[in-house]
């Protein structure tokens, strides 16, 4: 046993437990934006996702990948006005914004096995029972994570209850896999560098601390947009684990910030309150 493990005292081995600190899991988060042409409505941007999943090769961790609705799901979820409120939609909207979903999906678990990666395709119904994440399915995912699957899920129409549904976005699925699996650190892959103090110099946010970031607001986004993943980042990183947002456009800087080297984009250092 190693003199740090000697050191550690019941108390600190309890704190550890808790925090799953012995977890080397990863959980990323392919935005939208990255990952489809937000202006374009369906239509996919594939060499960046190759590009993305050849620098995720590179990675020997434990991952799970969410992804979000881009101009697929955001772009009907507008069309037939839904929205993350679970309410009576029109159920045709309901049917074609999940088979867009599934389409997208569909694209990027195609580019993993091109890469020779295992992608398994895992929508929310998996997890999810009505609004709330199921913790004994999540569990499970962690463990065919640990078995060299790579479990790829995304924002969805999901069902409620009683004719109700509702959009459930990417990055709140982040918050329940975070909050469920503790992982080692969380990374949000985005079309920018990360948070700007001023949209106009671009003057980036390294570390996100009490800065109020400037944010745009884009109509074609149902889930709120940047607003809502530094809403979920705060909560992440409020269980104590970090959070990275960074340019998915530049992958090697998602291998740099799993690789704990010189990262470049907005850190969310993972503290616990009390
Ligand atoms: O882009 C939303 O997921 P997000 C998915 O992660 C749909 O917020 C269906 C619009």
């Amino acid at each position: 046993m190693s003199v740090f493990l000697q050191k550690l005292t019941i108390k600190d081995w309890i704190l550890f437990n808790e925090l799953n600190i012995w977890n080397n899991m990863i959980l990323i988060k392919l935005g939208g934006s990255i990952i489809t042409n937000k202006e374009k409505p369906l239509s996919a941007r594939r060499k960046t996702i190759e590009k993305i999943v050849k620098y995720l090769k590179k990675i020997n961790e434990p991952m799970i990948i969410v992804h979000g609705g881009g101009s697929f799901g955001h772009y009907w979820s507008v069309k037939y006005d839904m929205h993350t409120k679970p309410m009576i939609y029109n159920m045709h909207g309901v049917s074609v914004v999940k088979n867009s979903m599934i389409e997208l999906n569909k694209i990027i678990l195609d580019i993993f096995l091109k890469n020779n990666l295992n992608p398994y395709c895992l929508p929310p119904t998996d997890f999810m029972v009505g609004n709330k994440p199921c913790i004994k399915k999540i569990k499970e995912i962690e463990k065919m994570a640990k078995a060299d699957l790579i479990p790829i899920t995304f924002g969805d129409a999901l069902w409620q209850r009683n004719k109700k549904t509702y959009i459930l976005s990417g990055d709140k699925i982040m918050t329940y896999l975070a909050e469920i699996l503790k992982p080692k650190l969380t990374i949000f892959a985005l079309n920018e560098d990360g948070l700007y103090s001023d949209l106009k110099s671009k003057k980036l946010i390294r570390e996100m601390i009490k800065e109020k970031p400037t944010m745009l607001e884009n109509k074609m986004d149902v889930t709120g947009g940047m607003a809502r993943k530094v809403e979920e980042a705060t909560k992440i990183a409020k269980i104590g684990i970090k959070v990275f947002f960074v340019n998915g456009n530049k992958p090697e800087r998602i291998v740099k910030a799993v690789k704990n080297s010189k990262f470049e984009g907005t850190v969310f250092r993972g503290k616990r309150n009390g």
